[in-house]
């Protein structure tokens, strides 16, 4: 670790809130960094001091609504976002799949989130079910059917005032959007206020020549924001400066959360734990003043 722990405090005047990804049901996604049991989940991520979690829903008719709100207000959480890439990793669905059926289950699949994402005040995440590309597919009709599915999507999202972040995503998962540079390009061409990107700091180590240029560059387009260290264990574990980078995300005013998804190493419990009081601990030392 870069910054020697001490004990987690509130956060308050920096408006830098802390939550952490929970999938609502056991998945393959290893980066969920908590997943099923969600009244046990709930708990422990409450008890360690998280004001937030982020929610990974495959499929919203599998969420008892009544039972999530109270559970999230028991415990006194907020969700700032959902994750659905479950979709595609467990279903297959893809804004870009050749098959047109394919295409138009997954914009009613993220179309379906946005009543839930209303109620809980949360961004949408486009990750994966934005598709790959394989071999020998024309990537031109691939971002032309990208386009279009975003466009439909956050055109009926903007209707609730729910927004849209799509994730560039390393190269190793994906071939449409690695970069913030694409991710950029791919909001100039949706054209709506209401979609805008989630930067990840495992992909950003991949991608991005330099993480603090490409988070400025991004500025007030940054909905969401994803942290992992650089072996994708919880900040601290790896040889990220998330010193310097929080530092630059606080700079572009954002005013969101900062949201781990890591993997359960050495399990999701400590992971948590040691990302909580890391976090809190470098921005106890960024601002001394503040209430943090
Ligand atoms: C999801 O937020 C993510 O970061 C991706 O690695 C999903 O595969
Ligand atoms: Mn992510």
């Amino acid at each position: 670790m870069r910054v020697s722990p001490c004990p987690p405090k509130l956060i308050t005047d920096m408006h830098m809130k802390l939550s952490i990804v929970l999938s609502t049901q056991l998945t393959q996604f290893q980066a969920a960094t908590f997943s099923g049991g969600l009244e046990t989940n709930l708990a422990q991520i409450s008890s360690l001091g998280y004001q937030g979690v982020e929610l990974a829903i495959r499929d919203p008719r599998l969420v008892d609504m009544d039972i999530l709100s109270s559970q999230l207000a028991k415990y006194n959480l907020q969700v700032p976002a959902i994750g659905t890439g479950q979709a595609w990793g467990e279903e297959g669905l893809s804004f870009t799949d050749p098959d047109p059926k394919v295409r138009q289950a997954a914009i009613e699949r993220i179309q379906s989130h946005i009543p839930i994402a209303h109620k809980l005040n949360a961004v949408i995440i486009i990750g994966l079910i934005r598709g790959i590309v394989k071999p020998g597919m024309d990537h031109s009709q691939a971002m032309e059917w990208l386009c279009e599915a975003l466009q439909a999507c956050s055109l009926e999202a903007n209707h609730l005032g729910v927004r849209l972040a799509l994730e560039p995503i390393n190269r190793y998962e994906t071939t449409l959007i690695n970069n913030i540079d694409q991710g950029l390009r791919l909001i100039e061409q949706v054209g709506m206020d209401n979609f805008g990107l989630l930067l990840d700091t495992f992909h950003m180590n991949i991608e991005e020549p330099q993480m603090e240029n490409g988070i400025r560059r991004c500025g007030e387009r940054i909905f969401h924001f994803h942290v992992a260290d650089s072996n994708r264990w919880y900040p601290g574990a790896g040889h990220l400066d998330f010193s310097s980078i929080i530092k630059t995300l606080i700079e572009t005013g954002y005013k969101g959360y900062i949201s781990g998804e890591f993997l359960p190493m050495p399990d999701a419990g400590t992971g948590a734990r040691n990302n909580i009081i890391y976090l809190k601990s470098i921005l106890n030392q960024l601002f001394p003043d503040s209430d943090s």
